[in-house]
């Protein structure tokens, strides 16, 4: 019996609640459900217990979307195509917290997935050096209560060990494992993972890992009716990485291991999107349907980026071939959440997984006001910039065409209005969106978890803005005012880079980049393409390669690997796995020519390199010369010329050779206040000459009569430019000096004083 609410004339109608029955036309799964909302009754039909959840999440999903409490009349009929939907907590760096994984299993309910994997790298408890012990009784309380919060959402809360590093295949550590699952049993756990993967040693044989998996199996699993099925992720979780052989590792686990222990797979790499003949491959090789372990939103690799796009990449067609299918997401807990909607989407419905639509409807629901900022920002925090795995994604994707065809008309002169203006209205609503993801009060964690990013998506959008601001007054302008207008642009840019070389300074991938793929690269063209212009230069693109931070390469291996670039020093990124260098492979770094070179780093873990390899340096990027002291090794850090351009190591052998790209970096120092003459003459205007406040600087310009032009930062302070002849020249704050020539008669020199107290640029001398 139900009530109607009083005086909201609303009618009370009953919900019938019934066993699906056999002749019902419905997949029995569990989860399946019939909801049928008629004018007189709500009928609801399930499979378990599970389903009757779904279909009340159903009804609830229906009222908020109608924004009422009154019911639409539908007739629907629900299954789930995938019977193990959810996420593996298994990335590297800092667990999520308690807190986040409450939201997490919230939100798993109120999307139909039914499995959190629980296997944080960075728990001590999960992995060595502590498995074998019991959580400290803090811990264990927190895990209670997750497992009670999992239960209420009808999620399992699969609780996974990582022994294989020092795991003794004894009796010992047997009885050691079957414990441990005794006393995570106790705190209510009651579905278990094993994981082998990244190990290397004796965890790795397969037999051994099939051994006592089969051990916890029976002495466990079958002892207690109420645990789920085991699940293993093998040490070869990825083709990539697996042996091809037949009878090797996988054919091993596949014929040895008990048939219900589920075999975790990434696919065909370590990152991969899984389509038929992924599955079929590894099917075949574990004799079973394997449990995907998908490697999205994870963003462990790339720790400078979000990865906060829609889901796409898996064909519709895999649901029978997989046994579950998991996301591995990304340290900051909400921000997985647009990732995860849409694997819980993509693993309800596969035939009908539309990336788009779950991508809008997961923004919705993580942002239900100004939906339009949060979907403005993900969809330019998706890509990955180059990383080690390949593995790339889209971006920017509603605007990309517009900014690309701006860009060529840009350069052509031949701007369309049109184009213009919605790239203009792009970058309002980026340079707007920020302060209205911080000021939904319902999203205080996940602005907490993206707040450099949102700082550096407002200056993204505000650099934008300034540009085109410049570009549409260009021709109305003087130089002066254009060099200016460059200048603000140019300032916005430089918060960029400070922004990315102070907040997030992890060791892996330091620093915050946002909208990498499409947005930044248009700014940054665009700025120097109107700095050239100012200057009256041919584009300076690819001049000479030492003008740039760049890493040169003739290996696949490495040619989409990152650089990290701070103000004293040029890396390569550290590489994850080992690189595999064939006779005369080599990698090399160039750098801007304001940076003078101090030592370099190397570290490649590998002895004996300097038997086969070279370190190298040289000045024209021609000549080489071995940096190593005669007849001894390479050191860890190496000291270099001041004048150095070019950084390389080759494989001057003739066999293949294999190290780990730990650490190749060259240290720097900026020869600003080197008063360097050349950086003022190269045309270039990434260099500079710092001036600091009372210092004074000098250059010869010839005694060929021409207008002298500064292009000058002065942040508005007073500067004096004088002759040879002790005669001023010119006296003020200006940016933008013209200095004609009928001034400069007898004079061969000119002298910069800074009269302000705080540095000057001295960015470009152009005579004509
Ligand atoms: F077990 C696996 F299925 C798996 O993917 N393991 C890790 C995972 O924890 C991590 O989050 C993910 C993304 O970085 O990749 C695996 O970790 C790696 C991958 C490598 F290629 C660790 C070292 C590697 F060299």
């Amino acid at each position: 019996q139900i009530f109607p609410l009083k005086n909201s004339g609303a009618k009370a109608i009953p919900i019938i609640i019934e066993s699906l029955h056999e002749n019902d036309d419905i997949k029995k799964v569990a989860g399946a459900y019939t909801l049928s909302i008629t004018k007189d009754k709500i009928n609801i039909k399930i499979f378990d217990q599970s389903a009757l959840f779904y279909a009340l999440k159903t009804i609830e999903h229906l009222v908020e979307k109608k924004q009422t409490i009154q019911l639409p009349l539908v007739q629907i009929k629900d299954y789930p195509d995938v019977l193990y939907r959810g996420t593996v907590e298994g990335f590297y760096g800092a667990p999520w917290s308690f807190e986040d994984r409450i939201r997490q299993l919230k939100f798993y309910g109120d999307h139909k997935m039914n499995t959190y994997i629980y296997g944080p790298k960075d728990d001590p408890y999960h992995s060595s050096p502590h498995w074998r012990e019991p959580y400290p009784s803090d811990k264990a309380a927190e895990i209670k209560k997750l497992v009670q919060a999992a239960n209420n959402n009808y999620v399992d809360f699969v609780w996974a060990v990582h022994p294989g590093k020092d795991i003794k295949w004894n009796y010992q550590d047997s009885v050691n494992l079957l414990s441990k699952f005794q006393k995570m049993y106790q705190l209510g756990v009651r579905a278990y993972a094993v994981f082998f993967d990244d190990i290397s040693g004796e965890g790795t044989k397969a037999e051994k890992q099939a051994a006592i998996l089969n051990y916890l199996q029976k002495e466990f699993v079958d002892k207690n009716t109420d645990v789920k099925p085991l699940i293993m992720c093998p040490t070869e979780y990825n083709k990539s990485w697996a042996n091809p052989k037949a009878g090797t590792y996988l054919d091993i686990l596949g014929a040895q291991l008990h048939p219900a222990i589920q075999i975790m797979w990434t696919g065909n790499r370590v990152i991969s999107d899984i389509d038929p003949p992924t599955m079929q491959w590894i099917n075949a090789r574990i004799k079973r349907k394997a449990f995907i372990w998908w490697n999205f939103p994870v963003s462990d690799y790339v720790r400078d980026h979000l990865l906060m796009g829609p889901v796409y990449g898996n064909t519709n067609d895999i649901d029978t071939m997989v046994s579950g299918f998991v996301t591995n997401p990304m340290e900051r807990a909400e921000a997985s959440k647009i990732g995860i909607y849409g694997v819980a989407a993509y693993t309800w419905n596969m035939k009908k997984f539309d990336s788009e639509k779950a991508f809008d409807a997961a923004i919705r629901n993580v942002m239900p006001t100004a939906s339009w900022a949060l979907k403005i920002f993900a969809e330019n925090n998706s890509d990955l910039g180059p990383n080690g795995h390949g593995y790339r994604r889209t971006e920017t994707v509603r605007m990309a065409p517009v900014i690309k065809k701006l860009e060529a008309e840009m350069l052509k002169d031949a701007i369309d209005p049109n184009d213009f203006n919605s790239v203009k209205k792009y970058f309002d609503s980026i340079s707007g969106s920020p302060i209205k993801i911080m000021g939904q009060a319902s999203n205080k964690h996940l602005v907490k978890e993206i707040k450099p990013w949102l700082h550096q998506f407002e200056l993204l959008g505000l650099m934008g803005k300034q540009l085109l601001q410049t570009i549409d007054q260009f021709k109305q302008k003087s130089i002066s005012d254009n060099w200016n207008a460059y200048l603000k642009a140019n300032h916005y840019q430089r918060k960029i880079k400070y922004i990315d070389t102070t907040e997030n300074q992890n060791p892996h991938q330091p620093g915050i980049k946002t909208g990498s793929l499409v947005l930044m690269p248009f700014v940054n063209n665009t700025l120097q393409f109107l700095g050239n212009k100012i200057l009256g230069n041919t584009l300076v693109e690819n001049k000479e390669i030492a003008k740039n931070e760049k890493l040169h390469t003739n290996m696949e291996q490495l040619s989409k690997q990152p650089l990290q670039v701070s103000e004293s020093s040029v890396s390569i990124s550290p590489l994850l796995e080992t690189l595999t260098m064939k006779p005369n492979d080599y990698f090399m770094l160039s750098w801007l020519d304001n940076r003078l070179a101090q030592h370099l780093r190397v570290n490649f873990d590998t002895k004996g390199f300097e038997k086969w390899g070279r370190v190298e340096s040289s000045i024209d990027g021609l000549h080489w010369q071995d940096i190593k002291k005669k007849d001894t090794v390479y050191h860890r850090q190496i000291p270099l010329l001041a004048n150095t351009q070019f950084i390389r190591f080759i494989n001057n052998s003739d066999s293949v050779h294999q190290i780990y790209l730990k650490e190749f970096s060259v240290k720097t120092n900026n020869n600003y206040n080197s008063k360097d003459s050349t950086l003022i003459f190269d045309k270039n205007l990434a260099t500079a000459v710092l001036l600091q406040s009372n210092d004074s600087f000098s250059t010869a310009i010839g005694n060929n009569l021409k207008t002298v032009v500064l292009f000058l930062e002065t942040f508005g302070q007073p500067i004096e430019v004088v002759s040879s002849s002790n005669t001023v020249l010119y006296k003020g704050t200006a940016n933008y000096i013209s200095i004609p020539a009928t001034a400069l008669k007898n004079c061969n020199q000119i002298k910069i004083r800074n009269k302000g107290t705080r540095a000057i640029r001295i960015v470009e001398c152009v005579m004509n």
